[in-house]
């Protein structure tokens, strides 16, 4: 919650002075709109309770706090490290129960307290409620199903702090966001691990961008957590997985207890522009749970393959990147799945003018520390594809095969950061064709601006 969209960029030895130079650019450009920050946190004198398994259903009286055994209230106006414009209460107003089962954390267009904030009288006020001190667990399925708000500015989360944090401070705590969104991406869903050299806007995660806005309805948010690896999960299906090994030798700090928290802050640095006459907003939360998984890492689970055979392609890889496009050199022509061509096996890829659409967009993984890296379409969950048989450019399924593999290359008499994109299958250049054309890979030729691409945040 401190941070926004997970930066990964890990080694990047392997292919290039130059390549490196754009990818550094690139990891500080889509950082940079991000701040770092250090969540405050109320530890509590009373005993503490170290679950496995745990649950919150929200049941009581409309009008009633959260159970205070359970979860505390943090209050004020400080911009919580991100020039975020609320002030969070311990009012019913702000955080209570409906009646029907669900805790309701409701922003609002309020002074009425006459209450200051960082810039001034406080435009609105929230809720965040946390169980430091209270309740903490130690790997397992952490989940909760949520309702998030549409409103511009918003910007629920679901997340969780290592319990030592008074101790040892924040980044070294550690964190695990399950859930992020904004109002003003309503389709988009953030996960990120933060601790120390990957907080901020350098954290490690990934995002994707759903069919229909994430607040039209109810969903559950999950983590499966074990000792070495973060699974994420929207509605039991795994959209991200983030393991030691991801790390590039930096320490994980997932090996101990952590509390939960559950918020809705308002604009800030990734909540943006609010409409404070929409407010007020609502972040409903049905139950917040927690399952003893025995200790075990969970799968490491990405997008569902819809090609190969035996285990999970996925497993090799790592996230390497938020989205990124890739840009022709030649017009700035920006490869993209033609139309709304959604999950459609076979669509074309084409060039087209670029406006960050989700079908320009592209979550970048990567094989070890290998030259070898994999595109899937934030629009969809397939992957940047060149025909087994041919030289057409598509989307499929991913299923391990290097046809589906792409490596980079420094392009020859080319400027920084302009590389040449080779088929693993067969060393052709992805070649731009044209606006309205679909990519093909063709044979590299030096000096040929059709072939030469760059990787931006997107
Ligand atoms: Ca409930």
């Amino acid at each position: 919650m401190a941070k926004g969209n997970g930066v990964v960029y890990l080694a990047r030895s392997t292919w290039g002075k130059r390549t490196a130079a754009i990818i550094a650019a690139l990891s500080l450009g889509v950082g940079g709109v991000v701040v770092a920050s250090q969540p405050a946190v109320a530890l509590s004198a009373a005993p503490e309770a170290v679950v496995s398994n745990w649950t919150d259903n929200f049941d009581g009286a409309a009008g009633s706090r959260p159970n205070s055994q359970s979860w505390n209230s943090e209050i004020g106006g400080t911009g919580w490290g991100n020039n975020e414009r609320q002030y969070y209460t311990d009012s019913a107003a702000n955080s209570s129960l409906d009646g029907n089962g669900n805790l309701v954390i409701t922003a609002r267009r309020d002074n009425t307290n006459g209450l200051n904030c960082f810039y001034g009288p406080c435009e609105v006020t929230s809720a965040r409620l946390t169980t430091a001190g209270k309740i903490t667990a130690t790997y397992g399925r952490v989940e909760a199903r949520i309702k998030v708000p549409t409103q511009s500015g918003t910007w629920p989360a679901f997340w969780m702090l290592g319990d030592d944090i008074g101790s040892v401070g924040w980044p070294q705590s550690g964190e695990i966001d399950v859930m992020e969104n904004v109002g003003n991406s309503p389709n988009k869903l953030l996960g990120t691990l933060h601790g120390p050299g990957y907080s901020g806007g350098d954290g490690i995660g990934g995002e994707i961008n759903t069919a229909s806005p994430l607040g039209n309805d109810f969903h559950t948010y999950r983590v499966d957590w074990g000792p070495d690896r973060v699974t994420w999960f929207i509605d039991g299906t795994p959209y991200l997985s983030v393991g030691k090994e991801d790390l590039g030798g930096k320490q994980w700090v997932f090996n101990k207890p952590f509390f939960l928290i559950l918020n809705l802050a308002i604009g800030g640095t990734l909540g943006g522009a609010v409409d404070l006459n929409a407010m007020p907003a609502q972040m409903v939360v049905d139950y917040v749970k927690v399952t003893d998984l025995g200790g075990a890492n969970p799968v490491k689970s990405n997008p569902p393959s819809h090609g190969g055979s035996g285990g999970d392609p996925w497993a090799a890889l790592h996230v390497e990147s938020p989205a990124v496009s890739l840009q022709s050199v030649a017009d700035g022509q920006a490869v993209e799945i033609d139309g709304n061509a959604a999950n459609t096996q076979g669509a074309r890829a084409n060039a087209w003018d670029y406006s960050a659409g989700n079908n320009q967009r592209w979550q970048m993984y990567r094989r070890g520390t290998d030259n070898v890296f994999v595109f899937r379409s934030i629009g969809s969950t397939l992957v940047l594809d060149k025909n087994i048989l041919g030289n057409d450019v598509q989307q499929y399924g991913y299923g391990g095969n290097t046809n589906q593999q792409w490596v980079f290359a420094d392009a020859p008499g080319g400027s920084s950061g302009q590389i040449q994109i080779k088929s693993g299958q067969d060393g052709s250049c992805l070649t731009n064709k044209g606006h309205g054309q679909q990519l093909r890979t063709e044979s590299c030729r030096n000096g040929d601006s059709t072939q030469v691409w760059t990787i931006n945040a997107a």
